[in-house]
């Protein structure tokens, strides 16, 4: 099978990072996301020692590619290099926790505003305000200081706090609709807020099964 790979002159003329410089850049950004995936792991550990349940179902992680760093610094306005990457962009460091239920979401976030040694940069949260197309996370930038030979710097770590249900509905939404062209994406977009808001009723639903009484292993 042979891929066509189309170059945009355009665009490529306008690349200021090479490959090299990329990851030098985001060495700093990898280590700081995961050392809060450590932490978030603690934290983890812990609450399951007061509940015995797992709030976590599972945690993804990812670093921003050097192209869609590029692509968002054009978004925003912004001349793509390293030094505006550094002071415009604050998710260049991603982790997504994926909780069983909403009440997991407040447990984990709110233990971890307790850790004294992060920075709480920016907090937005999705769930008491879902956005008006039914996208519901709870989002929070963490600065995390990376101590090297050089001495201590912090970066941020943008966190994603979803339950089960809430990153099915938002994956699809990203793959379907989010940022996409389509002619009819008014009439899909009517159809996904009303498959959010029966997910909503849904999560509730089994929230009330999580009653502890009567529940062990048979
Ligand atoms: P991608 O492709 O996932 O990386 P920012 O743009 O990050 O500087 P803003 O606008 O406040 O600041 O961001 P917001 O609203 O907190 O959204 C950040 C991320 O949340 C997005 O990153 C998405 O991953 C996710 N998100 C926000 N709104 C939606 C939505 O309506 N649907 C879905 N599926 N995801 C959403 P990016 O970089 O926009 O996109």
């Amino acid at each position: 099978m042979y891929t066509i790979i189309i170059t945009d002159k355009k665009e490529e003329s306008r690349l200021q990072m090479t490959n090299e410089q990329y990851y030098t850049f985001i060495q700093p950004y990898s280590d700081a996301k995961d050392i809060l995936y450590a932490r978030l792991n603690v934290l983890e550990h812990n609450l399951y020692g007061k509940t015995a349940t797992h709030p976590t179902h599972n945690i993804q992680e990812r670093i921003k590619k050097k192209e869609s760093i590029e692509k968002k610094l054009l978004k925003k306005g912004k001349e793509p290099t390293m030094m505006n990457a550094k002071d415009y962009l604050q998710d260049i460091a991603g982790l997504r926790v994926i909780c069983y239920f909403t009440e997991d979401i407040y447990s984990l976030t709110d233990t971890l505003k307790f850790q004294s040694d992060l920075i709480i940069i920016r907090e937005c949260d999705y769930i008491k305000h879902p956005k008006p197309n039914g996208y519901r996370s709870y989002h929070i930038i963490v600065g995390v200081p990376v101590y090297c030979m050089d001495g201590m710097e912090y970066f941020p770590v943008e966190i994603q706090f979803r339950t089960m249900s809430m990153d099915f509905w938002a994956s699809m939404e990203h793959r379907i609709l989010y940022k996409m062209k389509r002619d009819d994406k008014e009439q899909i977009a009517a159809e996904l807020k009303e498959y959010a808001d029966a997910l909503v009723t849904m999560e509730k639903q089994f929230a009330k099964y999580t009653d502890k009484q009567g529940l062990s292993f048979t």
